[in-house]
């Protein structure tokens, strides 16, 4: 006869944790104190969650464990199909308030009134990389926001740039399939640094000006807070007379706009790689939401006509110098989701989703992806009811006669399924509403069936030549450091060549550049250019970020390392204006358990040295005391935290006991301007105002990015 199995469990404490143990010594957490019971998707409840079901404590499984079965069997199927482009991406929810009627010029609802708000869903996103990729990869920025509005749903499925790479829908795979991971190695992941994709551009000189823009810092934000956002396309919007006016969608971060240095971002990819994601957690959990405002570039079919470039071309834009941007409302990210999944995951952009008073134009981008986005989420969600999903659904009263389908979760509750009937009333369900309801402009079309592009959309440099002279000499400098570095991965030397064939048509000197770094011995002749480049488009000083700085190091963090006997009056004083500005401080010490002040109290760490790189912030404070000085200074850490804030140009405080760990990581003791002594609580104003300039760029063309000075410039 077997032995009859011992399942009596023995109460237990582990640490903090009363917990019971199993007979083979696993552990048990049991439902009491009014703790909710854990039951199967059924109900049923569950009596051992840490066992399955067995014939005697070491044979086989027994089929019948439906407890197993389920949960195997769920946890098979936890995940769908990534999106495609745009798979890593992080949402939140808001609201968009409206500064002013707009009556006059669309009939959208959420324009009528003044101080409207209109409840918002954004998903940022990187486009090339899967879902599991880093968040500082060189790459556009998706930036998506549904808004739920009184009379549906609208998406403005935008990105942080305004032109893209293509003309013609038909060439988006061709696009993406050169930009993701090469298909016979599967790599490299989340990176345009390799010859598929500059092959690919390189032969197709209409995404030359998208091209200037990826190589610029637009590429590599700080963060999705200091980001611009962009609609791309020519939008229309429809006046209550049925008037058109022709507009492109701009959001303005209101905290002005912001990116890190290629080699710093290369870091941060180490070091955070959800650095990106996380800001935006923090920023929403701690009460500092970001804001953009919804500008508009409005204009007619006049200036459409005139305009030196086709406004249906999406690899032009139309300087905001030439239109200017009319601010008109602000949308607000405060709450964060609740589950990641339910929500970030399966929200479901779609550019046809529009409303009354909106419209498409002809923008032969817009045509495609309005086909694209809504056959992608059928296959990414499984069904044609995605639309019911909680953060999917409208927020409005809805009423369809669409029925059935995978997981329909609500179906009419009347008998009428079909229009016209003869039911009367109630019963006979929602009808049509020729007055609010959406009517299409109605344009004038014709012409012949062709696949053929207009003759405007033929000019490939004009405007990349514009977007690199608007730059500063800094941001030029980083641009041609960019396509250095993604060419200098490149094997195939024809392809290098090609680009800077191409780079000759945009500016002589950063072909010249690039060409120097890449090595070549001779400069290639320029590429055949369909249209000649234009050298009469003046510079635009809005396509600058370093031009059009916020003045203010709101939103900003700063790093302070500090150490045991640390003068406590300084890091107050240090924390009080940094906090006064809108930024935060975060107190880095040799470990996580923080440090004991002059005054013998415990200062706590949010990051250890080995955790806490100084490309996590935006400016330093070194507040070491001469104690500790001596052990920091062996750590390759401690000097990586100086010696990358230094090369990534970042303004540095610091008390006099740090200067040995100063000169140990740069090797100089002749310090910049950027560096501020911090001798009193007095300069920690000095040091919060000279942080307003974000970077002090001066340094820059001294600095080797190995953080060592040096005296040719950086490129
Ligand atoms: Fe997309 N794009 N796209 N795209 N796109 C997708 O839809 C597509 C384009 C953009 O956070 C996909 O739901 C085509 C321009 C964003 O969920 C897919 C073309 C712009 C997002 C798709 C374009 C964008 C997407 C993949 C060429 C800026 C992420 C998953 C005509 C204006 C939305 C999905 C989110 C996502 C197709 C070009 C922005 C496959 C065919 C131009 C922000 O449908």
């Amino acid at each position: 006869m077997t032995k009859k199995a011992d399942n009596r469990r023995k109460a237990v404490r582990l640490m903090d944790q009363k917990v019971t143990r199993g007979y083979g010594g696993e552990i048990h957490q049991v439902a009491e104190n009014g703790v909710s019971q854990l039951t199967t998707q059924q109900g049923v409840p569950v009596a051992d969650d840490q066992n399955s079901l067995k014939i005697g404590s070491r044979g086989p499984a027994a089929l019948e464990d439906f407890h197993l079965r389920e949960k195997i069997f769920h946890f098979d199927h936890e995940r769908i199909p990534e999106r495609v482009v745009h798979a890593r991406g992080f949402g939140a929810h808001g609201y968009f308030e409206n500064y002013e009627s707009l009556s006059n010029i669309t009939r959208a609802d959420l324009f009528q009134r003044e101080g409207e708000r209109t409840p918002a869903f954004v998903r940022f996103s990187t486009v090339a990389g899967s879902k599991g990729s880093a968040d500082l990869a060189r790459d556009v920025r998706g930036f998506a926001v549904k808004l739920y509005t009184k009379e549906g749903n609208w998406d403005i499925v935008g990105n942080n740039i305004p032109v893209f790479f293509i003309q013609d829908a038909i060439k988006f795979p061709d696009l993406i399939h050169a930009a993701k991971e090469e298909p016979d190695r599967g790599f490299p992941q989340a990176q345009t640094a390799h010859d598929n994709f500059w092959d690919f551009i390189s032969l197709t000189p209409e995404s030359i000006h998208m091209a200037m823009w990826i190589m610029s810092d637009r590429a590599i934000p700080r963060s999705f807070r200091f980001m611009e956002g962009f609609g791309v396309h020519t939008f229309r919007l429809i006046n209550t007379r049925g008037k058109s006016t022709f507009v492109k969608f701009h959001w303005k971060p209101k905290l002005g706009l912001q990116s890190v240095v290629w080699n710093e971002a290369v870091k941060i990819n180490g070091a955070d790689p959800d650095f990106h994601r996380r800001d935006l957690w923090s920023a929403i959990q701690s009460g500092n939401c970001p804001e953009w405002e919804l500008g508009l570039q409005l204009f007619d079919e006049k200036f459409a006509d005139n305009f030196a470039f086709d406004v249906l071309d999406a690899t032009k834009i139309i300087p905001e110098e030439q239109i200017p941007i009319r601010r008109v409302g602000r949308l607000v990210l405060d709450r964060c989701v609740d589950n990641f999944f339910a929500e970030t995951e399966q929200v479901a952009f779609c550019t046809q989703n529009i409303v009354p008073g909106v419209d498409f134009s002809n923008h032969p981008l817009l045509q495609g992806r309005n086909f694209s986005y809504l056959d992608t989420q059928l296959k990414r969600l499984g069904g044609p009811n995605f639309t019911r999903l909680p953060v999917n659904a409208p927020k409005c009263p809805f009423h369809t006669l669409q029925q059935d389908g995978h997981m329909a979760l609500v179906n009419p509750r009347t008998r009428v399924n079909y229009e016209p009937n003869s039911w009367g009333g109630e019963l006979g369900g929602p009808r049509e509403s020729p007055e609010r309801g959406f009517q299409s402009y109605a344009s004038e079309e014709e012409g012949q069936k062709l696949r053929t592009r207009p003759d405007r959309f033929a000019d490939h440099y004009s405007q990349a030549r514009q977007f690199y002279i608007s730059q500063t000499p800094i941001e030029q400098e980083h641009v041609g450091a960019a396509f250095a570095f993604e060419l200098s991965k490149v094997e195939t030397t024809a392809i290098r060549s090609r680009m800077v064939a191409h780079l000759l048509n945009v500016d002589k000197g950063l072909a010249e550049a690039v060409a120097r770094a890449l090595g070549f011995q001779t400069i290639p002749k320029a590429a055949e250019a369909a249209r000649p480049t234009r050298t009469d488009l003046k510079a635009s000083p809005s396509l600058s970020i370093l031009r059009n700085p916020p003045h203010s190091f709101e939103g900003r963090k700063v790093g302070v390392l500090l150490t045991d006997g640390v003068n406590a009056e300084l890091v107050n004083a240090l924390r009080r204006a940094v906090e006064e500005e809108g930024a935060q401080l975060e107190i880095v010490a040799p470990s996580i358990g923080g440090v004991e002040d002059s005054d013998g109290n415990r200062i706590e760490a949010q990051q250890s040295i080995n955790g806490g790189p100084s490309v996590l912030y935006d400016a330093i404070a070194l507040l070491t005391s001469e104690k500790g000085m001596l052990r920091l200074i062996a750590e390759p850490a401690t000097r990586d935290f100086v010696s990358d804030a230094f090369a990534h140009s970042k303004f540095i405080a610091y008390a006099e006991a740090a200067t040995p760990l100063i000169t140990a990581a740069i090797g100089d003791n002749d310090l910049d301007a950027g560096f501020i002594r911090f001798k009193a609580p007095e300069d920690a104003a000095l040091f919060v105002k000279a942080c307003r300039r974000f970077r002090f760029w001066e340094r820059k063309s001294q600095v080797h990015v190995d953080g060592r000075r040096q005296d040719a410039h950086v490129l």
